[in-house]
């Protein structure tokens, strides 16, 4: 029972990353990856720079540049089967030294205590981890709650999420991600393929498909920003040319859709998925919801519809996969509102730093990055083996 546990795992792209927003660093480690695939930081960097970039933003995106390094497990761009190790520096650390000290502070200077002080908080910001993780951790500083549950440990994700990328585009697998709302601002236009919604989606700094879109969403963000609110909206994530058969109906929790769903509803003020025609399947009747199949002169199986968005019992079915998250505006909000101090129960404003007005961009880019690392590990779970070439082969059985 244990032996076939572990023989399980090691085919598994398992990961765990460390890190708080000011602390020194993210770090991740991941484990699973056969020997001979092709990493490259380089590539990394080009997708943590897709999610630094985004209209509204806030002013931490100016201090950080985010770039990694690869610790281990990689030697000459290429893995050798040991566990990957990434690293990102925070680089608003030097700002934070004093209030994110690892050590115990046996005589600290007045100045140090004071900047500690200027930090801490207890006015719980609503729509954040605050409240429930000051009682779960028995904090009475919302600053330890705050450091961890902050969404800048999307940034290690990402790094993560563009491995397990160059891991799918060994097999012909890829994805991309785009704005499809913000506030009330609809995308109602998509341009015909996927190819040109990802390269307009690329280029835009709201990474809408639509110039005129992107322009009135640029408007909602200003004029949010103007009030001191904040936005969120609505993304959608494809990957294309993934094979028939990743996860399974035999168990719940190896169907490909839960997995998919359990990693993009659980990004930070992510508050609902959908796969395929999603919420809309609610009123599609039985012979406008399912995708009729055919068979073409080439014999392939093709379909003229994709309401089920590639996955059907759990499984992909050979279409594209399409997943929509939606993410809630933004709890980090210069119009404070009411809440309560847990110093002394009393009413009071909630706590604000600095905040982006919209994020959905960014977190656009972190669920293709999630979903890149449910599929990068179905893909590793159904092939197994220990390095490329043996993986290959299987591949073209
Ligand atoms: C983020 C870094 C954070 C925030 C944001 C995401 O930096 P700071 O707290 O120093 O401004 O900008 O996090 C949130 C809005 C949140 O609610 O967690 C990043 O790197 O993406």
């Amino acid at each position: 029972m244990l032996f076939c546990y572990i023989i399980n795992c090691m085919n598994r792209f398992r990961f765990l990353t460390s890190g708080e927003s000011h602390g020194k660093c993210l770090t991740a480690i991941i484990e699973g990856i056969p020997a001979g695939f092709r990493i490259k930081s380089s590539i990394i960097n080009e997708d943590l720079a897709r999610r630094q970039v985004g209209y509204g933003r806030g002013g931490r995106m100016q201090i950080e540049h985010d770039t990694v390094e690869i610790k281990s497990g990689v030697r000459f761009c290429k893995t050798t089967g040991a566990p990957v190790c990434l690293e990102i520096q925070n680089k608003d650390y030097e700002n934070w030294k004093d209030v994110m000290n690892t050590e115990h502070l046996d005589y600290p200077a007045q100045e140090t205590l004071k900047k500690i002080e200027e930090k801490a908080f207890t006015t719980v910001r609503p729509g954040h981890a605050d409240y429930a993780g000051s009682i779960k951790y028995n904090f009475s500083d919302l600053r330890d709650v705050l450091e961890r549950s902050s969404a800048r440990k999307t940034a290690i994700e990402v790094a993560v999420g563009s491995v397990a990328k160059q891991i799918l585009r060994e097999f012909g697998i890829m994805g991309f991600s785009h704005v499809i709302q913000i506030g009330n601002v609809k995308l109602d236009f998509y341009p015909k393929t996927y190819t040109l919604i990802k390269e307009k989606a690329e280029k835009s700094d709201v990474r809408c498909a639509d110039d005129l879109t992107a322009d009135r969403m640029r408007n909602a963000i200003d004029e949010a920003a103007q009030a001191g609110d904040t936005l969120g909206g609505k993304f959608e994530v494809i990957f294309g040319n993934l094979p028939v058969g990743l996860g399974s109906y035999v168990h719940w929790d190896r169907a490909l859709d839960g997995r998919i769903a359990q990693a993009v509803m659980s990004i930070p003020a992510v508050k609902a998925v959908e796969v395929g025609a999603g919420v809309d399947a609610a009123s599609l009747k039985g012979s406008q919801m399912h995708d009729e199949l055919f068979v073409g002169r080439d014999k392939k199986v093709y379909r003229n519809t994709n309401n089920a968005g590639g996955l059907e019992g759990g499984m992909t079915n050979g279409e594209t996969l399409i997943i929509k998250g939606t993410m809630k505006a933004i709890p980090t909000m210069r119009k404070a509102l009411a809440t309560i101090d847990i110093n002394d129960m009393k009413p009071a404003s909630a706590h604000f730093e600095r905040s982006d007005t919209c994020a959905v961009p960014a977190c656009a880019v972190v669920a293709e990055a999630r979903i890149a690392i449910i599929l990068a590990d179905a893909l590793l779970e159904k092939l197994g083996g220990d390095n490329l070439q043996e993986i290959k082969e299987r591949y073209a059985e």
